[in-house]
């Protein structure tokens, strides 16, 4: 195995870790320390449910000490990678907690991703090991894991979740099991990182091509959890339902998952479908959780006709991923009662919160502040000179838990980050008086499907697979249910007749997660470029919202006519 690439991990400058570290916001532990002290605190609390599954603080705690120890048996050591693609279930918990405590970096995949975005991911981080269900919603990911790991030269173990392990594979069931004998936690803590070591591997949207990998560390991660449960007023009462898959951000640490086992509350594991999350809500007294506005939509249209549920434990809903329709913001409290919190976040750190006691308009239409008062923040145009407050601009960012670069993508880094070590956003804000933010739009070339970032190079790039595509523009087409959807123009080479199918059959054959597929598909003869010689996309996104707008009347039409 190659060593460990951590000069490929880049660092917050010295001075500035001095500040954090001054101001309390690094507190020099790692994220097991912290959970095993609230454990310690709270032994006997409820700490996660995950169907008739429950487990205590302690429980946990021991389950976590003794899966460690499992893994240290396989031979997995600090600062080893585990690609984790699970679905919200107990052994998500346990397993990431495990490696926590060990300084084993789970690199976290969602359920949607497959061969294409799982190969790049384990070699890119020279993965020891990948886990996975066995089969979910009809997928074998067992199958998929072993053709990666049969082409990678770092993967030695498939850790499988299921009722059908194949030989030779590790049953992830049995390795998140209770403990047969009291773990030797001093051993463990011989293998204890060091706070500024990298916790997780979280995935960006990523603008070109495939995601990167941010490197979350102990200190900033813990932060990061800790001062967002402040800020949402998360306490040890708090039951908190995760419905987004647990390995993005926004669910794991904002507070999420962490939020709440560090403030000696409770964990429940489920969907964003409301026929399910409902009656869950109400068996378990959940009092907070998190969707993307998409998801919002669904459980304000469902608790319309649907109101049989008692939701009045659930005091917060979070919404954020992409931007929430003032209108539809305004329905959260007469609809399901409880007060809804905006939230502009991303993987790379930023976390931006409406206050629990903020006004209406405040909650109803702003994207919320940041929550660390050492988050620096500037508003920029297109040349880089800041812009007076309440115009709108690109939003660029650093502070205690924004990272200042990629993983192991020093040229990216240098046109995602400034020299100064500000993130570039992408996101087009505008500040008001009152510091609170408004997202305008994007400069970023993505596309935001329900809080999935796809990037339009990618898509692109598969196009240009398909025989018969001289020019290939992917945008993002207005939709009332997720928001934005894919949408491609093709300029055909003369001669030729290109399909939505032809593309997805490229996307297919090279393993792409399904939710990048284009849905809709416009052939045109020529694309307008803007000065420069780039495709303008601002055209084909006005041409789009035309184009849609025609076929809704035109639907109407015919709904009249017939
Ligand atoms: C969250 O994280 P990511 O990394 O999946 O996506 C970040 C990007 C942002 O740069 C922005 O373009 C968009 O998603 N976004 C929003 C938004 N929240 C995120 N756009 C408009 N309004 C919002 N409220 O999506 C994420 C991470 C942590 C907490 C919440 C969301």
């Amino acid at each position: 195995m190659p060593e460990p690439t951590w000069h490929d991990v880049v660092p917050w400058p010295d001075e500035f870790a001095q500040r954090y570290v001054e101001k309390g916001y690094w507190e020099g532990r790692d994220l097991a320390d912290h959970l095993a002290e609230v454990a310690s605190q709270v032994p006997d609390a409820l700490a996660l449910v995950d169907g008739e599954r429950r487990l205590t603080h302690r429980e946990l705690t021991e389950r976590a000490d003794a899966t460690a120890e499992r893994l240290l048996g396989l031979g997995l050591r600090p600062d080893d990678r585990v690609l984790v693609q699970l679905p919200n279930v107990l052994e998500f918990v346990v397993l990431t907690y495990a490696c926590l405590r060990i300084g084993v970096i789970p690199v976290m995949a969602l359920p949607g991703h497959r061969k294409h975005e799982m190969t790049y991911l384990a070699e890119h981080s020279e993965a020891v090991a990948i886990a996975v269900p066995d089969v979910l919603k009809g997928f074998d990911h067992q199958a998929m894991a072993s053709e990666i790991a049969e082409q990678s030269d770092s993967v030695r173990h498939l850790l499988v979740l299921g009722e059908s392990v194949a030989e030779g594979n590790i049953d992830l069931g049995a390795l998140c099991a209770a403990p047969e004998s009291t773990p030797d936690r001093a051993e463990l803590n011989r293998h204890r990182p060091d706070s500024r070591a990298v916790a997780v591997f979280l995935l960006s949207g990523g603008t070109t091509g495939l995601p990167k990998l941010i490197a979350r560390t102990h200190d900033d991660y813990a932060y990061n959890a800790k001062r967002s449960a402040e800020v949402c007023g998360f306490d040890s009462d708090t039951v908190y339902y995760a419905s987004l898959p647990l390995s993005h951000n926004f669910p794991l640490a904002c507070p999420g998952l962490l939020g709440a086992l560090l403030c000696g509350g409770r964990l429940v594991v489920g969907s964003p479908d409301p026929a399910k999350a409902f009656p869950l809500i109400e068996r378990e007294g959940v009092t907070a959780t998190a969707v993307v506005p998409a998801v919002a939509q669904r459980w304000l249209d469902h608790r319309a006709e649907d109101s049989t549920a008692d939701l009045s434990s659930l005091k917060l809903l979070q919404v954020g991923g992409s931007r929430l329709a003032d209108e539809v913001a305004r329905r959260v409290r007469p609809v399901l009662g409880c007060t809804l919190q905006q939230v502009f976040g991303m993987a790379e750190g930023l976390l931006n919160y409406t206050r629990l006691d903020d006004p209406d308009d405040v909650v109803c239409t702003t994207q919320g502040r940041p929550m660390c008062p050492d988050d620096e923040l500037l508003v920029v145009d297109e040349t880089g000179n800041e812009l007076p407050i309440g115009e709108p601009g690109v939003l660029l960012t650093r502070g205690p838990y924004t990272p200042r670069g990629y993983f192991k993508a020093a040229e990216h880094n240098a046109r995602a980050f400034t020299p100064e070590g500000w993130y570039r956003t992408g996101d087009i804000v505008r500040l008001r008086p009152d510091g609170n933010l408004v997202v305008e739009g994007r400069d970023k070339d993505m596309i935001n499907r329900g809080g999935e970032n796809i990037s339009a190079e990618e898509i692109e790039n598969f196009a240009y697979q398909v025989d018969g595509v001289s020019l290939a523009a992917a945008i993002a087409m207005p939709d009332p249910d997720l928001g934005e959807r894919v949408c491609l123009y093709v300029v055909p080479k003369p001669g030729y007749d290109v399909g939505l199918s032809d593309v997805h059959q490229v996307m297919e054959n090279a393993g792409v997660a399904k939710f990048k597929f284009p849905e809709k598909l416009i052939i045109v003869d020529a694309i307008t470029t803007t000065k420069v010689g780039k495709i303008d996309k601002k055209e084909l996104r006005l041409d789009v919202a035309r184009r849609l707008a025609d076929e809704h009347q035109q639907s109407a039409a015919d709904a009249v006519g017939a």
